[in-house]
């Protein structure tokens, strides 16, 4: 009799416990981000290494800058699509020629990496590969490349950590990365003036994909673009632009950041400081609702002090931020179902 009056007496909390979600905190925030009971149980989001992603970011670096035309950027180039085939993507390469704001003949290649490319429920992940050919943003050597670690390496560098895993998702959408060429050729400010026009000459790369597509017709659910993700504790507030364009998915990914336990990252708050990314054609022209998770720098008011300077190297490039980055995109890709 005394064994059933205590069981009776545990039945509520018992019930409470099992009603709440019977686990971990970790298991009950994301129950709490995806309302989804009843449906069946996914396979665990994969780990990001940060060590990976770092090695990712330093062996760019390693090439030289990838300035398009250089040798360094085509060995970039070819190493990119080596590692995208070996985690198991279909590659396709657009190649081009494009003019640069000072009437330059540039030679492109945006490098794009599919998985499940049969289905047509897609995820778009995009990063620029190619690095600015001049610092003019420093003081000194103003007329050279720069090592682009952060601002070029970092973002490719966490969707290659991304990538190695891609291979075990067999649920959901398919996903594609894509790697922009020609982003950071844009007019210095000042040369052009800031101008309507001065805009344009960035993202020349997403600009012709957007426009032509590698497959006619393209689309996807949502963009996610990674740009300048790498810088010591890097914090992430909700780019204007992206607010403007596709509001739904920042709350998507803003919010299940601060459920990873990063909302110190990734701060629920707008910040206006990019004039233009690769985000800007893919929402203007494939209305693909794509947002940028950028580095905003307290200190500047804007980008990372290191832009378009030669501090902008591996010195910059901090673990955990590319894991922070690097979990929250895999979680929101993970977490997609059908
Ligand atoms: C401007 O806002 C002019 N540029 C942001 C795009 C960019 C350049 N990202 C990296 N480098
Ligand atoms: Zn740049």
């Amino acid at each position: 009799m005394e064994q059933g009056m205590k069981v009776c007496s545990l039945f509520p909390i018992i019930a409470l416990y099992l009603w709440t979600g019977c686990g971990t905190a970790d298991e009950r925030t994301n129950r709490d981000a995806w309302p989804d009971e009843g449906l069946p149980e996914l396979p665990p989001t994969p780990l990001v290494d940060p060590d990976s992603a770092y090695h990712y970011v330093e062996r760019q670096v390693s090439f030289g800058p990838r300035v398009p035309g250089s040798d360094a950027h085509r060995n970039c180039g070819d190493w990119l699509v080596a590692r995208l085939t070996e985690h198991g993507a279909v590659v396709h390469e657009q190649v081009g020629k494009v003019t640069a704001f000072n009437g330059q003949q540039l030679p492109l290649r945006n490098i794009i990496g599919s998985w499940s490319p049969d289905r047509s429920e897609r995820i778009l992940l995009l990063a620029h590969w190619d690095t600015r050919p001049f610092a003019d943003k420093d003081e000194e050597r103003k007329n050279e490349p720069i090592d682009g670690a952060n601002d070029g390496g970092s973002g490719v560098g966490v969707l290659l950590e991304i990538a190695r895993h891609l291979g075990a998702k067999e649920h959901g959408p398919g996903v594609d990365i894509l790697f922009t060429d020609v982003e950071d050729f844009g007019s210095p400010s000042g040369a052009m003036g800031m101008g309507e026009g001065s805009m344009d000459t960035w993202a020349l790369g997403s600009q012709y994909w957007a426009r032509s597509p590698h497959k006619p017709g393209y689309t996807a659910r949502f963009g996610i673009l990674l740009d300048m993700v790498g810088g010591r504790d890097a914090r992430f507030y909700q780019e204007a632009l992206s607010m403007q364009y596709a509001p739904a998915i920042v709350r998507k990914v803003w919010r299940t950041a601060d459920a990873l336990g990063y909302g110190d990252r990734f701060i629920q708050e707008q910040k206006y400081f990019v004039g233009t990314d690769d985000h800007v054609p893919v929402n203007e022209y494939l209305r693909i609702p794509t947002i940028d998770i950028i580095e905003f720098h307290e200190s500047t008011g804007g980008f990372h002090p290191s832009w378009h300077t030669h501090d902008d190297n591996m010195s910059v490039i901090d673990r955990s931020s590319l894991k922070a980055v690097g979990q929250t995109v895999m979680e929101v890709v993970w977490k997609e179902r059908d």
